[in-house]
């Protein structure tokens, strides 16, 4: 591969042609971009998504679904599409420019409107994710997060997203492509990665770059990654520190504000065209690369090398030579690492999982140092403290009359006569008087009800505090969407009440289920709208013949179990 060095297209204006539109734009009709939108945004207009010119046109966007091209035949596995609501697309008929506006209302771009659509999002599912499943993250995003209608158009740049964290670790394509002019850095390995760097990769990355004779690049990801990650501040302060452990003037340091999708293959190929696009000439591509974890039959969605097939098979459409990963091992005897394939057998190999090193962190037991840097591990301790200080979230759900309220409040009790950690109990009536009191009982009020307490819960978690709901929370989707919200920050227990209805009915203890019978409650739970029960929450309580004491009781067991709280 030759060099990368030359400038490639952005998508800005000139800054007189920026403050003219900027005055324009004010009468045009507006997008609130969304956190995913901003990234796609920022990166369409440094050149990161180079050659696309703004969103997908629906030309743009079929050809991509369907065979990873753009309309005029260049290599493009990755939708990029600015999905918006209905209400925002009635009227708006192409030829119309709109204003993105970031979530301040700082406007960034300019979007000439060609193409409006309806998406068939379960194709895009099976097409460019492999599967119509919910358990993928992207999937689960399309449907429930993305807006119903799609917009194309080429994008004018006014100004780039504003970043107050790690400035000077921030670069754009062309930034990058000049300074390894500069440094005279002819061949750059890059490495992708959404996780901390442990010894393993910091053996795997130097190798790579010594053998491909060329200099290194460490380019995490900090737009968007796989929910329940550890967050960027801590990733990078520990990319940081393993900076320090290579030889100087080898290596460097800079942020992606990447929104990834987890689509495995496609992503990989993606992820080449992007860092071709960042001055790279060689790319790590590693086991499961991208994976987004298991789908809903408990399999894995890709297979583990699928992804470099696929790399492998359009290298030279990429522009960017692969480095497959060699997957590293630590040999005991002779205190190094070495490629697991060239290991002879009888040697001791020593390995930490992702999971174990979870637990490790989550009890606070130790993590050798053959494993990780003593300045990450400690990185990673002060972000994760033992579970049993940390912040979490117990979320009851279930029928009307379950007696959803009534174990909350007795866990409650218990919890507070513990002690160590505040508590906040957020039960569906009183949410109703104090936070959602203009809301009523359709699927958006309840859904906007339910997030609203999830939002509470997530900040009350992020803070260490503990957090008690107890809606009725009839939906799935709303449900999980408020379990990544929270587990951003700490644990989410979900204990699904499972009281039969009948049981429910017969208690009656607010007389709505006679009302609902005879009509004069509408759309009301179990009777005449929904409930769709958990699949897998951690712990289902049925309160038919157990006591309230009996039913917090076990509650207090589970977490327990889950390292949450100690019980004496
Ligand atoms: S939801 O679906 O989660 O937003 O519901 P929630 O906020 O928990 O509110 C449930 C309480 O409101 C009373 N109520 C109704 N419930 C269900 N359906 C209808 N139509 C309805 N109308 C009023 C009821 O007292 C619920 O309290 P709980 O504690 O569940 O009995």
């Amino acid at each position: 591969m030759t060099e990368n060095h030359n400038p490639i297209p952005e998508l800005y204006v000139s800054p007189e042609a920026a403050e003219s539109l900027k005055h324009d734009a004010g009468n045009m009709p507006s997008w609130d971009l969304s956190p995913r939108q901003i990234c796609d945004l920022e990166l369409l207009m440094n050149g990161g998504f180079n050659p696309l010119k703004g969103f997908l046109t629906e030309a743009d966007y079929d050809g991509v679904v369907e065979n990873m091209r753009l309309a005029d035949g260049s290599l493009w596995p990755m939708p990029i599409t600015l999905d918006v609501s209905e209400k925002f697309a009635e009227g708006l008929e192409p030829g119309t420019d709109i204003a993105l506006r970031d979530q301040e209302g700082v406007i960034l771009a300019v979007m000439s409107v060609t193409d409006k659509w309806v998406p068939n999002k379960s194709r895009e599912a099976e097409k460019v994710f492999g599967a119509d499943d919910l358990a993928h993250p992207a999937v689960n995003y399309l449907h429930n997060q993305a807006g119903p209608v799609y917009l194309g158009g080429p994008v004018k740049g006014l100004q780039s997203p504003t970043h107050y964290d790690f400035r000077g670790r921030r670069n754009t394509p062309n930034e990058l492509r000049a300074m390894f002019k500069k440094l005279g850095w002819r061949k750059v390995v890059v490495f992708q990665t959404r996780n901390p760097l442990h010894r393993a990769h910091q053996e795997l990355t130097f190798r790579a770059a010594r053998e491909a004779q060329a200099n290194l690049m460490i380019h995490p990801v900090v737009g968007m990654t796989k929910p329940g990650d550890v967050d960027h501040f801590t990733r990078v302060r520990c990319y940081e520190a393993v900076l320090d452990k290579y030889p100087s003037s080898t290596t460097t340091l800079s942020l992606l504000n990447l929104a990834m999708r987890m689509a495995g293959p496609r992503e990989a190929v993606w992820h080449g065209l992007i860092r071709r696009n960042h001055g790279a000439t060689h790319f790590i591509v590693g086991r499961d690369h991208a994976g987004p974890g298991k789908n809903s039959a408990g399999e894995d969605f890709y297979g583990p090398y699928d992804a470099q097939e696929m790399f492998r098979e359009h290298e030279d459409e990429i522009g960017v030579k692969m480095v497959d990963f060699k997957h590293m091992v630590y040999v005991q005897e002779r205190a190094q690492y070495e490629p697991a394939d060239e290991i002879e057998e009888g040697v001791t190999v020593l390995n930490i999982s992702g999971t174990e090193l979870r637990r490790r962190l989550r009890e606070g037991l130790d993590i050798p140092e053959w494993f990780s840097f003593p300045e990450v591990v400690k990185e990673l301790r002060r972000n994760s403290p033992p579970r049993a200080q940390q912040g979490f979230t117990v979320f009851f759900t279930g029928l009307s009359g379950s007696g959803k309220s009534t174990v909350a409040n007795a866990l409650m009790v218990k919890l507070m006569e513990m002690g160590g950690r505040p508590v906040t109990l957020l039960d569906g009536d009183v949410v109703r008087k104090h936070l959602s009191s203009e809301l009523g009982f359709s699927k958006e009020h309840r859904d906007i009800n339910i997030k609203r307490i999830g939002y509470v819960a997530s900040e009350i978690t992020k803070n260490g505090g503990i957090a008690i709901c107890a809606p009725i929370a009839p939906y799935t989707a709303t449900r999980r969407a408020v379990r990544e919200m929270v587990e951003a920050g700490g644990a989410f227990v979900e204990i699904h009440v499972a009281t039969p209805i009948e049981e429910c009915e017969r208690r009656d203890r607010k007389g709505l289920y006679k009302l609902a019978r005879e009509g004069k409650i509408k759309e009301f739970t179990g009777i005449s709208d929904p409930y769709e029960e958990p699949q897998s929450p951690e712990l289902r309580v049925d309160t038919t013949d157990i006591d309230v004491d009996n039913a917090a009781h076990q509650v207090l067991l589970k977490l327990e179990q889950m390292g949450l709280i100690g019980l004496k």
